[in-house]
């Protein structure tokens, strides 16, 4: 079979293949979040119909409650990966603590864990822009059988065993690495089904492509002023093209197949930023690293920060490699 034509499902067992004795859990998982992420794709594509059907999170013409989308995206994800016992733990940005999950017979022997922002920009969903979902898988340090900890979250992004996003754009991608390089996969609709895309993507060393809100300018440290400024000049080149949607999946994803830098620096008022480590941070900069680029909060590469909570948050830069070590030259 030539290559364009191979689906998530066949790729997931010919990995697998790869580690003769790999247990298959974590193709189980992959094919959980591929399911999953199957539901809230349709759903995303229903979200234009909420003046006819009632927005989400109000009642409808019947008189039913609508769910948000994120809620609805976080309790898919949830309960496709409770129906089919394969992890032991889930934290999600929409839950305040982790989730402690046993089998069937009260087992807690799975040994993956993962972490997730199920719906990613959602208020971007009123205005029809692109909307994502990032997940994060680490194998659990705790012992097996027994019910997993907070430690087993507060891992180091270096740790992870698979990371990856689903964006839900134009078309809805699905992006994974596991460690060995990173593949795009896109859903036809009609069948349902995700086709090899974009197979061992790579994010260009240069770029001409900047983002950033620059909303928060006058807050920014003065060595990301100077940065963006030099984005900016036109004395000696054409300056860098600003591009942001404010939709962190798809300035992310943009800018690893176009080249280009993403950063949501600390703001005096918020001096980590927005974005989370583990929910947001982590799995993005394993793949930014497995496609060849670099992800650091300024002073530390993201995948070696240490956790010391949930849902801590951290400054971070990432995308083309010379364009972070460019703004890192500035900091
Ligand atoms: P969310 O997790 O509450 O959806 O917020 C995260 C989003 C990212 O998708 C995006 O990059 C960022 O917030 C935009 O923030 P801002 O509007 O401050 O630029
Ligand atoms: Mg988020």
């Amino acid at each position: 079979m030539e290559e364009r034509f191979i689906t998530l499902g066949e790729f997931i067992i010919k990995k697998q293949e790869d580690f003769p004795y790999s247990s298959g859990e974590l193709s189980r998982l992959m094919n959980s979040i591929r399911l999953a992420s199957k539901i809230v794709a349709q759903k995303v594509n229903q979200a234009g119909l909420v003046d006819i059907n009632g927005a989400f999170g109000s009642e409808n013409i019947q008189g039913e409650q609508q769910q948000k989308l994120d809620v609805f995206a976080n309790d898919v994800f949830i309960q496709t990966l409770i129906n089919r016992e394969i992890v032991c733990g889930i934290a999600s940005e929409e839950n305040d603590d982790f989730i402690t999950i046993c089998g069937a017979d009260g087992n807690n022997n799975n040994k993956y864990v993962l972490l997730m922002d199920p719906l990613d920009g959602s208020s971007n969903i009123d205005v029809n822009v692109s909307v994502g979902t990032i997940f994060s898988v680490y194998r659990r340090i705790s012992d097996s059988g027994t019910p997993v900890t907070q430690a087993d979250f507060l891992q180091k992004g270096i740790n992870q065993v698979a990371a990856g996003y689903v964006i839900y754009g134009s078309s809805t991608m699905l992006v994974y690495t596991t460690g060995n390089g990173v593949n795009g996969f896109t859903l036809d609709p009609s069948l349902g089904t995700f086709f090899l895309s974009h197979p061992d993507m790579k994010i260009s060393e240069d770029g001409a492509i900047f983002s950033v809100n620059e909303g928060n300018f006058n807050q920014f440290e003065q060595g990301v002023k100077d940065y963006v400024a030099f984005c900016k000049d036109d004395t000696s080149k054409k300056p860098y093209s600003s591009r942001y949607i404010g939709s962190l999946v798809a300035d992310v994803h943009r800018n690893i197949l176009k080249g280009g830098i993403y950063m949501y620096p600390g703001t005096t008022s918020k001096p980590n930023g927005k974005l989370r480590l583990l929910y947001e941070c982590n799995p993005l900069a394993m793949i930014i690293e497995q496609a060849g680029g670099k992800a650091t909060s300024g002073t530390q590469r993201i995948l070696e920060i240490e956790p010391t909570e949930l849902h801590q948050r951290v400054p971070i830069f990432c995308g083309s490699k010379n364009m972070v070590d460019k703004l890192e030259s500035y900091l």
